[in-house]
């Protein structure tokens, strides 16, 4: 066996349909072959094994992406996503952080990272011309050919993939998986969501994420099902095509189900009947990456004849709880410990356990949820203090405040009021404010969230400008905005903005951000 079970050869699935995108669509056979081709390319003429070597990638979602992720896998490399919506500064610092030693791009999308690749001196790779690297086989034949090796063989405990979450302070950090956590994380959802071979999914999410690449991509590949991409997210074509008859599993945010609720709302009684009807057939629905309102439960009930799966991950732990698959799914609560993950609350004060699994030792107290597990992350990348600072006796801390009610956890927030949540996207109001600081006219300035039926939060800046760099304050928003656009992610842009004289603030001289929340609910409201 050359690697994990994800992306090792079967020949019993080999005609099977994987991958559906863009009208087209390609089997298990034709990702291993384009696969192992890809990885060899990346390793000719220089070692047997990457041996770690960071791989960065850029593509949209659909064939490329798969067959690269199992090359750079099947290589021995660490495969870094890069996301296509970001502009030039994210793509790059995730390039620089993670030190990639080669970058692959697919199309225009992926013609992005040419020049940085360039500017590094580090090698680009053409994923779409994969099909046109010679194969072993080819290469033995052709005597012109770069020689070609056979691929290394990549144990468990080897680290295979950097995510990039956002935290407390400053700029996003990598989540390093070894591909044993990452096949914990897949098992333990096999096995608790029943996943098989007929199932299909329609893949709507970004694939930089742990639920868009492992919860939507790696579990339904590992059980010999099919992804299909659904392309940029629209909420009538996705009602269309899980409506089909096609698709099987729908895994989405709660922002996707609000837009695919306000769809239906506007669409005509025809169209409603054959999308309500269409969906009913549906194996399994899920929600995550954010709090899904029960009122939005309620809504898809009625409609659909579904009971959303409401679930709770984080990257750093893959997924964590999940309300039953065959039992019943509760409103507003993310259910109990999922195969395989010990998860505790605790009290942040005192160290004292209050709930273990699904025994509450301190019935109606809500603590912080603390996970242990086989699927829980190995290091933040070079990032040695913030690694050991997360841990407390194997345990890692989520910064998430729960309560267990009757054998259910409910998610009550997080216990850092920078760390908002928009879209289903984490994001650091540190680094917005850290950004908007470097801003000539900007003095000072606090990001909060607004709570959003929508977004779940709305990111809201308060900005003080300089008196002596900002001669129109009143006009300064309509210029950070696209200032923003430029250097952050599209769902880290403020959405609210309001000019103060100064910001509130406590006797020690800290902002007080709950005040500037209220600042926005205020008759100064923007629009
Ligand atoms: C966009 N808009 C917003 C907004 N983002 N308004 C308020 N708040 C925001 N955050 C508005 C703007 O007016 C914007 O236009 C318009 O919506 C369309 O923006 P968009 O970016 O094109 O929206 P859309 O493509 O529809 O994206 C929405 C979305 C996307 C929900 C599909 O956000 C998404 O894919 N989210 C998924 C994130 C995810 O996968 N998270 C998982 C993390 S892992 P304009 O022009 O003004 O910009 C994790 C662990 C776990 O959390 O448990 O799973
Ligand atoms: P991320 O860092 O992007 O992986 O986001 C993880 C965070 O998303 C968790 O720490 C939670 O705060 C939040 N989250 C995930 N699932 C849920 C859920 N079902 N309800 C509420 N919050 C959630």
């Amino acid at each position: 066996m050359t690697g994990p079970a994800l992306f090792s050869s079967s020949p019993e699935r080999s005609d099977r349909v994987a991958v559906l995108a863009d009208g087209a669509s390609r089997t298990y056979g034709e990702i291993d072959a384009q696969s192992r081709r890809l990885a060899q390319h990346l390793l000719a003429g220089a070692a047997a094994d990457l041996d770690g070597a960071r791989v960065g990638f850029l593509m949209e979602p659909g064939f490329e992406y798969v067959v690269t992720q199992w090359a750079i896998w099947r290589a021995g490399g660490i495969a870094v996503p890069l996301c296509p919506d970001h502009p030039a500064r994210e793509i790059e610092y995730v390039i620089d952080d993670a030190d990639c030693a080669a970058l692959i791009g697919a199309g225009k999308t992926g013609r992005r990272v040419e020049g940085p690749a360039r500017e590094r001196g580090i090698p680009f790779h053409d994923a779409a011309d994969a099909s046109a690297y010679p194969s072993a086989s080819d290469a033995a034949a052709d005597s012109c050919a770069p020689e070609l090796g056979p691929l290394p063989p990549v144990g468990a405990d080897r680290p295979a993939m950097i995510l990039y979450t956002s935290g407390t302070t400053g700029r996003p950090k990598g989540v390093v998986t070894t591909h044993g956590q990452i096949e914990a994380h897949i098992r333990s959802l096999l096995d608790a969501w029943k996943w098989g071979p007929n199932d299909r999914i329609l893949h709507v999410l970004p694939l930089h994420h742990t639920h868009g690449v492992v919860n939507a991509l790696c579990c339904p590949l590992y059980a010999g099902a099919a992804v299909e991409f659904g392309g940029p997210f629209d909420p009538a074509g996705t009602w269309e095509r899980l409506a089909s008859g096609d698709i099987s599993v729908f895994m989405a945010v709660p922002t996707i189900y609000a837009k695919l609720l306000q769809a239906w709302d506007a669409a005509d009684r025809a169209t409603r009947e054959r999308w309500s009807g269409g969906v009913r057939p549906l194996r399994l629905m899920v929600s995550g990456s954010a709090a899904l309102p029960v009122r939005a439960f309620e809504r898809w009930d009625e409609i659909t004849g579904h009971r959303l799966l409401e679930r709770y991950g984080m990257t750093e732990i893959g997924m964590g709880l999940s309300n039953p698959f065959d039992g019943e799914r509760r409103p507003g609560t993310v259910g109990q410990p999922l195969p395989g993950v010990e998860l505790r609350l605790v009290r942040p004060a005192t160290g004292q356990v209050l709930a273990e699994g699904v025994e509450a030792l301190e019935p109606g107290e809500s603590g912080e949820i603390q996970v242990r597990g086989p699927m829980v992350f190995s290091e933040y990348w070079r990032r040695p203090a913030e690694t050991t600072a997360a841990f407390v006796d194997g345990w890692f801390l989520t910064g998430d405040e729960a309560v267990l009610e009757d054998g259910y956890y409910r998610l009550l927030g997080r216990r850092s009021v920078d760390i908002l949540k928009s879209g289903g996207y984490k994001i650091s109001a540190v680094e917005i404010e850290e950004m908007l600081r470097t801003h000539p006219e900007v003095r000072d300035c606090a990001v909060v969230g607004i709570p959003d039926e929508e977004w779940g939060e709305r990111i809201a800046a308060a900005v003080v400008p300089d008196p002596g760099a900002a001669p129109r304050p009143d006009s300064l928003p309509e210029r950070l905005d696209p200032w923003v656009r430029e250097r952050l992610a599209r769902y880290k842009v403020p959405r609210a903005w309001l000019c103060v004289a100064d910001l509130p603030r406590n006797a020690m001289g800290k902002v007080r951000k709950p005040a500037v929340q209220a600042l926005f609910h205020g008759p100064r409201r923007p629009s």
